[in-house]
């Protein structure tokens, strides 16, 4: 390879990290300061191998729409006339709305706003955050869109978050369950579905449960088992009522483990309200055949070990929370948890590595006056100081006036875009052209950047140093090494916050390099350190592979030494029944899983003019928003809504028509897929595409986020799955 390389040609190892299941190993080659082609790992196991997004970043990154330089707005807020300032006139102007918008509303007028993007240890959303923290404070949300459903579960029922198991145990188990869960788009760490097709290939039997016969079925089940959205508690829970029917639970282990097995039967078997959830209950509710729920059931509780695989998706969906309580209840009556072979059905992080969530530190928020904000159980508490990110464009709108607890006056917005990515893209409108003060950074004119009034450019994660980490689950951990210098002023966030600081009058804000905090970082956690060994050969390979020598099981020590390790729940069980819940006394949040009709559902008087469940699923060739402009990924295929063909006829929509999707809410254009692979009744869109109105207010970006409403279910569960809509040909005139 080497003696390919011209003179100038150098190749540095950097990642991937945009926010996607993954974190990729890149090795960039260089010549003259630009990047010219890259290649990814092929070195020894796990792989880290990049996928076509990550091999299109050069594309990103070297992108003639770049924003090279500071903006502030000139015309009307979206219409997107933006005239070129300098960086001291853009960041006078930041400082002075800071200062004005405290002195006249106090700090909680302040909104930062951030989710995934590119997050490493040094950049991502601490730098705003340490700054605001540093200027009084400011408000922030507490619910997030990825698996709120599952964080609440995982917290309830174990007491943790660390419930993943890593994936080398997958060969342990001879039943797989993949529930909602695509891997082979979403990645979920490199080599997750290479493990699964080991597991596969060494006689594991793998079955999806989904509403789309997506990659990961062709490729990796025995079985597909399609299902309506937002139905899957029914499903889960009627297998339960199987499962204690014929005495197939794991007694011994609930005797020694669980509390509120009885509470939960008589739920289960009607005891408590004459309603026996068999699999007949559930058939018509699921769409599930009873006889294909009754073998499911038995097959996971004597297939063991058996892991339940109880993914994000079929839990952002309204009453999500009782889907995921539903599937740990029913691997906690199996016995199918801390053990090899198993899985805790949760939120998927796995116990051992030391740097999970290892960054910057960001300081207290004196807004929030000491008071316990960390999520978990407390819902109405922690409303009242932080805001359910749905509700944010209702908030913005509504203010104190509206009920709400703050009168949002300036959002400053990183990482994130929240236009594109939030429920309800046109009463996002009308509340972006309701504040006082919008500040962006990014590195694209998103339809974000559209609304700010002062839009600065910043860095890409190739043009600066980071630490990245996997994604919940995977033994490594990434070196990523700025690999050019941007021919442009522009900066990083960090940068960006630091010149801020000085003109807040500020101290010690940006005293450190990227690789100081690297190295600060790394200092305080000694495990870390340890895990990472010398430094300057990290930083030349890129990575740093940790040898295991047994598979990492979440919950093994309390299963095998219950006397020492209690779980971290109140009463130190499994709790399928809780306690904690039982005094919230909310009906949305039952102390048992239990299955809760979603709004929206087919049985909602709406679906007689809106009749089709609209899922919105984690593009391929995308993540989020991000590469949504960049060629040639977005030339791969067409925006595509995916109908059966039994919905398709009915309508007069053939392949490749364009369609048109709308509700009250709003209407977007899509190009029709029209296929078996996704069940009748239901249609799935791709999130992320690039909003874009045209005069009459119709989303030709075909983003479904102008159909999905703004309510969040109860347990903080974001209910992007439960949507109705209608759909129609469309044709310009
Ligand atoms: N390529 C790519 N990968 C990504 C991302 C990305 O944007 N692009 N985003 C990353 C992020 S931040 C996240 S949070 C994760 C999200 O990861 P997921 O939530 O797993 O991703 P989705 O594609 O939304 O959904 C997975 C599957 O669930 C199915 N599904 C939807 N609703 C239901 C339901 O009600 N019941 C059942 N049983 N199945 C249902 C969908 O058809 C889909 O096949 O992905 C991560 N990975
Ligand atoms: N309908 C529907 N909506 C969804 C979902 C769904 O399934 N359905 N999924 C939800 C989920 S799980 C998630 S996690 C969210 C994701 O929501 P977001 O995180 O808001 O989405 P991204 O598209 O990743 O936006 C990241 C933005 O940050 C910019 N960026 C990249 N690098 C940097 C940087 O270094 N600094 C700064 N300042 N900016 C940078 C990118 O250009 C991009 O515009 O979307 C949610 N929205
Ligand atoms: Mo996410």
């Amino acid at each position: 390879m080497k003696s390919e390389l011209t003179q100038k040609e150098v190749v540095i190892p950097t990642a991937c990290g945009y926010g996607c299941g993954g974190r990729c190993l890149i090795k960039a080659h260089v010549k003259d300061g630009v990047v010219t082609r890259v290649e990814t790992d092929d070195g020894g196991e796990p792989q880290l191998r990049a996928c076509a997004r990550g091999r299109a970043h050069r594309q990103r990154l070297n992108s003639p729409d770049r924003l090279m330089y500071p903006m502030k707005r000139v015309g009307p807020r979206g219409a997107g006339q933006f005239q070129r300032i300098s960086w001291n006139e853009a960041l006078d102007t930041v400082a002075g709305e800071l200062k004005r918008i405290k002195e006249q509303y106090g700090s909680s007028a302040i909104y930062p706003h951030s989710l995934g993007a590119s997050i490493g240890a040094v950049h991502g959303r601490y730098a705003f955050l340490r700054l605001l923290n540093l200027f009084g404070g400011c408000t922030l949300r507490w619910s997030g869109p990825s698996a709120e459903g599952s964080v609440f579960a995982s917290r309830t029922t174990y007491g943790s978050l660390e419930t993943g198991n890593s994936r080398d145990d997958l060969r342990n188990s001879r039943l797989v369950l993949m529930w909602g869960w695509n891997p082979a788009n979403t990645i979920f760490t490199p080599g997750t579905t290479l493990a699964l097709l080991k597991a596969k290939e060494a006689g594991t039997k793998i079955i999806t449960v989904d509403p789309r016969y997506t990659e990961s079925s062709a490729t990796l089940a025995n079985q597909w088992i399609p299902i309506k959205p937002g139905t899957d508690a029914a499903m889960l829970i009627a297998m339960a009522y199987v499962i204690i029917k014929e005495s197939l639970q794991d007694q011994k282990f609930i005797d020694t483990y669980v509390t509120g097995f009885e509470k939960y039967r008589d739920y289960v078997l009607g005891t408590e309200d004459g309603i026996a959830r068999t699999p007949a209950w559930a058939e018509p509710i699921t769409g599930v055949p009873a006889a294909t729920i009754e073998k499911l059931a038995k097959e996971y509780a004597t297939l063991k070990p058996a892991a339940l695989f109880a993914n994000f998706a079929p839990g952002r969906t309204a009453y999500g929370e009782q889907y995921h309580r539903a599937a740990q209840a029913l691997v906690a009556i199996t016995g199918n948890l801390g053990v090899h072979g198993g899985h805790a059905a949760g939120f998927e992080r796995m116990p051992y590595m030391s740097m999970f969530g290892a960054h910057v530190p960001i300081g207290e928020n004196p807004t929030e006056h000491g008071a316990w904000v960390g999520g978990g159980l407390d819902t109405e508490g922690r409303n009242k100081i932080r805001l359910p990110f749905e509700k944010l464009w209702d908030i913005i709108l509504k203010g104190k006036a509206g009920g709400y607890p703050w009168d949002i006056k300036m959002m400053w917005v990183t990482y994130s875009n929240p236009l594109n990515q939030l429920p309800d893209i046109n009463k996002g409108v009308a509340a972006m052209n309701k504040l006082e003060f919008i500040l962006v950074h990014d590195q694209f004119m998103t339809p974000t950047a559209r609304f700010a009034d002062i839009l600065l450019p910043v860095k890409d994660i190739w043009e600066r140093d980071d630490l990245r980490y996997p994604w919940f689950t995977g033994e490594y951990y990434l070196f990523s090494n700025k690999v050019v210098t941007p021919q442009a002023d522009i900066k990083t966030d960090i940068e960006i916050c630091a010149e801020l600081a000085s003109r807040l009058g500020i101290k010690g804000y940006g005293d450190r390099t990227d690789e100081e905090w690297i190295k600060e970082i790394l200092k305080r956690d000694k495990g870390l350190e340890k895990e990472i060994g010398d430094y300057d050969e990290f930083k030349r390979e890129g990575v740093r592979k940790i040898k295991v020598t047994e598979p990492i099981i979440a919950f093994k020590k309390q299963i095998e030494e219950p006397k020492n390790n209690p779980f971290s729940t109140p009463s130190g069980k499994i709790e399928i029944y809780s306690q904690q819940l039982a005094e919230l006394a909310h009906p949305g949040i039952p102390p048992i899983p239990k299955y809760i009709e979603t709004w929206e559902s087919i049985h909602d008087p709406l679906a007689a003019k809106y009749p089709l469940q609209l899922i919105t699923i984690h593009p391929k060739f995308r993540t989020h928003s991000n590469y949504a402009n960049i060629s040639p990924l977005n030339k791969i295929e067409p925006n595509y809504v995916w109908i059966n063909s039994v919905d398709a006829q009915n309508r007069g929509i053939k392949n490749e028509d364009m369609v048109s999707v709308f509700n009250d809410r709003g209407r977007m254009v899509a190009t029709a897929k029209v296929t078996e692979r996704i069940i009748p009744g239901v249609v799935s869109i791709e999130e992320g595409a690039w909003y874009a109105p045209d005069v009459n207010g119709i989303d030709r970006g075909g983003n479904p986020n102008v159909l999905v409403g703004d309510s969040y279910s109860p347990g903080g569960a974001f209910p992007s799955n439960t949507c109705l809509v209608q759909l129609a040909r469309f044709s310009e005139k």
